[in-house]
């Protein structure tokens, strides 16, 4: 994990003078609370699957068992992650700037239990669950040996309320972010490979109208070219840095 980086100070006072920051995260931010990024190899038993091939509603018609115990395996990693100091930082930054929009393209639900209010989910929450045919949201079903149980309302098949590849994304949210992205001054792309559409135009959205990019990542992606500023570094230590600063 490549950590080399420094705080530029034009970047601190171009937080210290934004009017609306704009944060995106991705899987990399919960990275280091153990949540497996959506590109890493996945381990054991889902090894020899490829998760893009999995998060479809086709890969769930196929097989609904094998991609609700997919799911039923990511929720219990979920449920046992907390969040990180990356995740903590966010909380302090929004106490620190005049308007913050976060997007998170991540289901954990991470940033809503460190804290962050009014998180924008464009892809949904995989600590919920609804149904395949209407989208009744189900918290609690009976006991039943089915695995996927089926909807009580409708009898359709129980899925997590995730939005798949394929699937349109919801569209309040997608609105809330790209309204957000087209008026911020301040844009922070935080652990995303910026591979996944429509969550990957935002960055550039921000920019063709001004916005300056800020980049944290331990990687090069498709954005670096366009960021302003590139903070080669885990969000785990990067974010409680630049708070540290912004605080000084
Ligand atoms: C849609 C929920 C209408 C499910 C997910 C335009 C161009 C090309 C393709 C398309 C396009 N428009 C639509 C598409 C098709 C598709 C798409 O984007 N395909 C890509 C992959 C080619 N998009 C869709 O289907 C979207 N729907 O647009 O509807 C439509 C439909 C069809 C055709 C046209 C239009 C729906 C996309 C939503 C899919 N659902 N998640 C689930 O989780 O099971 S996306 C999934 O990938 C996760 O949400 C994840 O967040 C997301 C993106 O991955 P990242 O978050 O970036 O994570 P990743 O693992 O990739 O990278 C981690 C990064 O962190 C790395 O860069 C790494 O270096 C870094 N990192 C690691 N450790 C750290 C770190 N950074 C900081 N700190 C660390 N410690």
């Amino acid at each position: 994990m490549k950590t080399q980086f420094e705080i530029p100070g034009a970047l601190v006072e171009k937080l210290h003078a934004a009017k609306h920051v704009v944060v995106l995260t991705g899987a990399g931010v919960s990275a280091e609370s153990g949540v497996p990024t959506f590109r890493e190899a996945q381990t054991g038993l889902w090894a020899q699957y490829d998760p893009q091939e999995l998060a479809t509603p086709q890969a769930f018609r196929r097989n609904p068992q094998l991609v609700w115990e997919w799911y039923a395996w990511r929720r219990e990693l979920v449920s046992q992650a907390q969040p990180n100091p990356g995740h903590l930082a966010l909380v302090e930054l929004a106490k620190f700037v005049p308007q913050l929009t976060l997007i998170t393209q991540n289901v954990d639900g991470l940033h809503q239990r460190a804290g962050s209010q009014n998180v924008v989910c464009l892809h949904g929450n995989i600590m919920e669950t609804k149904c395949f045919d209407h989208d009744h949201p189900i918290s609690h079903w009976p006991p039943t040996e089915a695995v996927p149980p089926t909807c009580p309302t409708c009898g359709s098949l129980l899925r997590p309320n995730v939005v798949w590849f394929g699937e349109s994304l919801p569209m309040m949210a997608l609105n809330t972010a790209v309204s957000a992205a087209d008026s911020c001054d301040l844009f922070l792309a935080i652990g995303t490979s910026a591979l996944v559409h429509p969550a990957a135009s935002l960055p550039l959205r921000a920019v063709e109208h001004g916005a300056t990019l800020v980049e944290i990542n331990p990687q090069a992606t498709p954005l670096t070219r366009w960021a302003d500023f590139t903070l080669n570094g885990p969000a785990g230590v990067v974010l409680p840095a630049l708070l540290k600063r912004l605080q000084a």
